[in-house]
């Protein structure tokens, strides 16, 4: 299967390949949870759940690997470095309770992801410590047993969780391609600047596509 895709075509095998989802988790996207707490506009967000749903729901569609992940620590908070609780000068720090349950700790409320894109049975959920889908978390040996070699990402937020992913997915030799309106900042300006430096000098870091030019590729795909 090949797409038009930035900043040339991107040629995959949906058995090989995998559509990541970074943290699509209520504290981040929801009104009242921790991103609005700390004076984000979430409805910017917001706005790319219905863009996702319908590449989720596609991707299930045709029987590929799916990957949630969530930013998460476990109730100790041994998982999560004072230099990354005590950055900065929030209200609420990671583990504090928030509107929506404790910060960034694994089984809160705010730490679930969005209803619209809850994982069903056989998809992998994974909670990471970190920016990146990779640090201490087992995703590589998933991908490698399950023989997949490249990555669909989507998911917020554009330069943090993502751009962190995927350079480190990159780095372990997987072809991966963003879908840009499957994405989102808080800061409009760093998601085009993320979307930029991602697929410059020849596909840098990866390749991105709109999921415009996904859908019809997947619908003329033989369901699984
Ligand atoms: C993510 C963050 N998911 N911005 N986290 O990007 O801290």
């Amino acid at each position: 299967m090949q797409l038009n895709a930035n900043p040339f075509p991107y040629d995959f095998e949906i058995s090989k390949t995998a559509l990541v989802i970074i943290d699509m988790q209520r504290d981040f996207i929801e009104p009242g949870g921790f991103g609005e707490t700390l004076g984000n506009d979430v409805s910017l967000l917001e706005a790319i759940v219905p863009a996702c749903q319908a590449v989720l729901q596609a991707w299930r569609g045709v029987g590929g690997l799916v990957v949630h992940t969530r930013e998460a620590h476990d109730a100790e908070l041994k998982d999560c470095p004072p230099a990354k609780r005590n950055r900065g000068n929030p209200s609420l720090r990671i583990g504090d309770a928030g509107p929506m349950g404790r910060i960034l700790v694994s089984g809160e409320p705010g730490n679930q992801i969005i209803p619209a894109l809850a994982p069903v049975p056989g998809e992998i959920v994974l909670d990471k410590p970190g920016k990146g889908a990779f640090y201490a978390t087992p995703l590589h040996s998933l991908l490698q047993q399950a023989g997949i070699t490249h990555l669909l990402f989507m998911g917020v937020t554009t330069e943090v969780c993502v751009q962190t992913s995927m350079r480190e997915a990159n780095d372990r030799g997987y072809d991966c391609l963003l879908l840009e309106d499957c994405t989102e900042s808080y800061f409009p300006a760093f998601k085009a600047a993320a979307v930029e430096m991602m697929r410059a000098q020849g596909a840098i870091v990866g390749w991105t596509a709109m999921s415009s030019q996904l859908l019809p590729a997947l619908a003329a795909a033989p369901a699984r």
